[in-house]
């Protein structure tokens, strides 16, 4: 068995250590342009270049290295039909809920006003908010939006999720489908945006959506930057509408140095590191999934082309 390996964004050579270990008798083939690849038998790849399609001819399924597929789904009718399979947590649930609860607690404690207040040299008590003023709102109940709505309830907020199909989870008010995203949102003090890019969900958060949130909420986005009208947001957030933001990822990654995000105090800004691929267990999932897929068995994770994730 030969299974190719690529990494758009770093060295792939601790990965293929880490898949020669677990799988001592496969040939691992780190994949580089220019290069003739053999025929592989599976791929486990993140942000492929274009010219790497053409040796997935031969494989039976390929591996994502990370949980979102929106950067291989965008080549389409190029793929080979065969299974993608993302990652389901490996990690990055822990992750997710500790990046978006950090940014919770830093507006409800409003370690941001202090902040400001300090530069300026302001010892001033403001006066403190009540966690019941203050409702999480989390679109995508996925892998990663549930664990981040456990952590938040366990932290005494009152917690809401939206998603495309009914869900029912316990201590959560739950909404689905458009049709019920105003209402979700006009009881959202904080929104945090846990959704895949995909054509439905593309532009969802523009000025319309951003303005039903009550005045003075905030938004976390870990998910991807298309799916946030950016000049619509930064418009509501000097209007005060919105008044905060805490961003992990963007149109254009890296942003842009004249990107004027990067002059909004009230925006913070992280480099796509909410939550990160864990090697380990991304390899350890991987090779599971690959014994049961030569068992002829079913895995988890499969991504549906026609949803797009
Ligand atoms: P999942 O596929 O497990 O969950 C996606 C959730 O979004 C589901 O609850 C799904 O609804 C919901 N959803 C999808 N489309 C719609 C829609 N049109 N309307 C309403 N709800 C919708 O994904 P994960 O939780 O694993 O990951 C979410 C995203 O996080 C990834 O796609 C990726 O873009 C991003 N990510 C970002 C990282 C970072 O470091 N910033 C790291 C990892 C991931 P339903 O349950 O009904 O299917
Ligand atoms: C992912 C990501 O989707 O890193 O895994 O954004």
């Amino acid at each position: 068995m030969r299974i190719l390996l690529y990494r758009g964004d770093g060295d792939i050579a601790p990965w293929a250590a880490d898949f020669a270990a677990a799988l001592p008798h496969v040939e691992i083939v780190a994949w580089r342009e220019g290069v003739p690849t053999p025929p592989c038998d599976y791929a486990a790849i993140w942000a492929p270049p274009p010219a790497l399609l053409a040796d997935l001819a031969h494989v039976k399924a390929i591996f994502l290295m990370g949980a979102g597929a929106d950067a291989l789904l965008k080549f389409g009718a190029a793929l080979p039909d065969v299974p993608i399979v993302r990652l389901g947590d490996a990690g990055m649930g822990e992750q997710m809920a500790d990046y978006v609860a950090g940014a919770v607690l830093r507006w409800f404690r409003r370690f941001d006003d202090y902040e400001r207040q300090a530069r300026a040299g302001s010892w001033q008590p403001l006066p403190p908010r009540r966690k019941e003023d203050f409702s999480v709102g989390v679109l995508g109940l996925g892998k990663l939006g549930v664990p981040v709505l456990r952590t938040l309830r366990q932290l005494g907020f009152p917690v809401r999720g939206w998603s495309r199909t009914p869900k029912d989870l316990p201590n959560v008010a739950c909404f689905a489908g458009l049709d019920a995203l105003d209402d979700f949102l006009a009881g959202t003090r904080v929104l945090v945006c846990m959704l895949p890019l995909t054509p439905e969900t593309t532009h969802l958060l523009d000025r319309a959506r951003l303005s039903r949130l009550p005045q003075g909420a905030y938004l976390v986005n870990v998910a991807r930057g298309g799916l946030v009208a950016e000049p619509d947001l930064l418009a509501l957030i000097r209007e005060g509408h919105v008044a905060g933001a805490m961003l992990d990822v963007f149109r254009n990654e890296p942003l842009p140095a004249p990107h004027p995000f990067w002059n909004e105090p009230r925006i913070a800004i992280t480099p796509h590191v909410a939550a990160v691929t864990l090697r380990t267990q991304a390899v350890q999932q991987i090779v599971a999934k690959i014994a049961l897929l030569e068992r002829g068995e079913p895995v988890a994770d499969v991504i549906d082309r026609e949803r797009g994730y």
